[in-house]
């Protein structure tokens, strides 16, 4: 079982010791193609040294090779969007996870996909629960 996770780099990296968190939960039901997302080190900026087209053709692909995508989506990011609609477009199986903030609201493009399951979340014990149902 190929897991994709998707979380926000340009869009912010206030959650990425959650990323890194949930990527380490994630680990127990098959390798994580995109462990970088969580990478401490990974700023605003992104991959420094890797040209963008590259990085786009290597997320395209490893979306192609994933049986699931897992996208936390508090933080709104440009580019998870675009992962999970790439998701949706090859029928792969698609969870997002979504922590209520006070004045803010998911997209209703992700709330409203009927592709795709949405969770909330409070705490990485949520999570725990959350993910042992969607891959049981
Ligand atoms: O729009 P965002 O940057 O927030 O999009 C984040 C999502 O797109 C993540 O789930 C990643 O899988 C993917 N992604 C976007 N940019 C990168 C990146 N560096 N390195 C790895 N994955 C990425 C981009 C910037 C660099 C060329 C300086």
């Amino acid at each position: 079982m190929k897991i994709y996770f998707g979380g926000s780099i340009r869009g912010g990296r206030q959650d990425k010791a959650l990323y890194l968190q949930i990527i380490d939960l994630l680990k127990e039901y098959g390798p994580v193609l995109t462990e970088h997302v969580g990478e401490k080190t990974l700023s605003e900026l992104g991959e420094h040294m890797v040209a963008e087209s590259f990085i786009y053709q290597r997320d395209m692909d490893w979306i192609k090779e994933c049986d699931v995508l897992v996208a936390e989506v508090t933080q709104p990011s440009l580019g998870v969007g675009y992962e999970i609609r790439e998701a949706e477009m090859l029928g792969k199986r698609i969870l997002c996870l979504y922590r209520a903030q006070d004045g803010r609201s998911l997209s209703a493009m992700v709330r409203g996909s009927p592709h795709l399951t949405v969770k909330h979340y409070s705490d990485i014990a949520d999570i725990t629960l959350i993910l042992a149902e969607f891959f049981k």
